[in-house]
């Protein structure tokens, strides 16, 4: 029985979600991050052509800033959904300096299938230092770059139930994003009082400042927590990590583990140690090569959705 459990686990699909864009990359660090309604849609179509499962989205305006938006969220979404049955993940992670009302607006306006559940409250460092700060061409660019060092990610009980009861009011599944060992036992204790109702998604976010580390070491030993912890059918698993190599040395271990990858600009910007990659499917590509070497399975938007279950639509 377990040799079948066992063989079912090696050899099932695991899925590829694309970050298109995030909210705290500059516009100015690369001119292959999306901005603007259809420059999003279009490089999420994209992704999803080259094998991306689920996109996950956060919304910029023309100029690259990201925005919360609803209108903009919704139009997004429209575009999108026309083009591509691609699982839509709507960030409520938001950028530096939104509020959690703000961090709701693009899940009220759209009601996606899936979207993100931050985890604790985090010192949250995308510019750590000085001297290799990016070069920047506008004044909210230069005040994110000023503000980085004190800059921290609010996501406290309180919100995050609160965030929890909107999605469950809403029939969205929640992607818990995991920085550290301790969101897990978060996770735990929302799931034994109810706020959250499995099936979840349960995404480890490494190589943040502030969070774990995106070393092998720390991957197997989140993974074995959370295997301990939360039992078989509470969801899947999946990695996200930030920078180059190690969006994909992480994506290769997480396959060779059992786990679902991400890729995309939102983390990482380069395709080689010296090249910047050219859109969000150059980056889903070389995930997908990774699948082949490795002998996965990429799983499709319709493989996903039966994971997803009552969440689906
Ligand atoms: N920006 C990533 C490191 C979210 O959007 O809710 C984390 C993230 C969170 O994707
Ligand atoms: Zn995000």
């Amino acid at each position: 029985m377990s040799g079948v459990v066992g063989r079912e686990d090696l050899y099932r699909p695991l899925f590829i979600t694309c970050a298109v864009t995030g909210g705290d990359v500059l516009p100015s660090q690369s001119s292959a991050v999306p901005r603007g309604v259809s420059g999003i849609a279009s490089e999420a179509v994209a992704a999803a052509e080259a094998g991306a499962a689920m996109v996950h989205i956060h919304a910029r305006d023309e100029s690259g800033r990201p925005t919360p938006s609803g209108e903009v969220y919704a139009e997004i979404v429209r575009t999108l959904r026309a083009r591509s049955d691609v699982v839509i993940c709507i960030s409520t992670g938001g950028a530096p300096g939104m509020s959690a009302e703000e961090r709701l607006e693009g899940v009220r306006a759209t009601r996606p299938e899936v979207a993100t559940l931050n985890l604790g409250t985090m010192n949250y460092v995308g510019f750590p230092d000085r001297s290799r700060w990016p070069s920047v061409s506008s004044d909210w660019e230069r005040e994110i770059l000023e503000s980085s060092a004190s800059n921290y990610f609010v996501n406290t009980l309180a919100m995050v139930r609160e965030f929890a009861a909107e999605f469950k009011a809403l029939g969205v599944c929640p992607e818990l994003e995991v920085y550290d060992l301790g969101h897990l036992g978060l996770a735990r204790a929302l799931l034994d009082e109810g706020t959250l109702v499995p099936p979840v998604r349960i995404q480890f976010v490494l190589g943040v400042l502030g969070g774990a580390d995106s070393s092998l070491d720390t991957l197997v030993a989140m993974t074995g927590w959370a295997r301990r912890m939360l039992s078989d059918g509470v969801g899947r698993l999946a990695v996200a990590a930030v920078g180059f190599p190690m969006q994909f040395r992480v994506a290769a271990a997480a396959l060779t583990l059992g786990l679902d990858c991400r890729v995309g600009l939102e983390d990482n910007l380069r395709v080689a140690r010296a090249r910047a990659a050219r859109g969000n499917a150059e980056l889903v590509g070389v995930a997908k090569q990774l699948f082949g070497l490795l002998g996965r399975t990429a799983g499709s938007p319709a493989d996903l959705r039966r994971e997803l279950g009552p969440w689906a639509s």
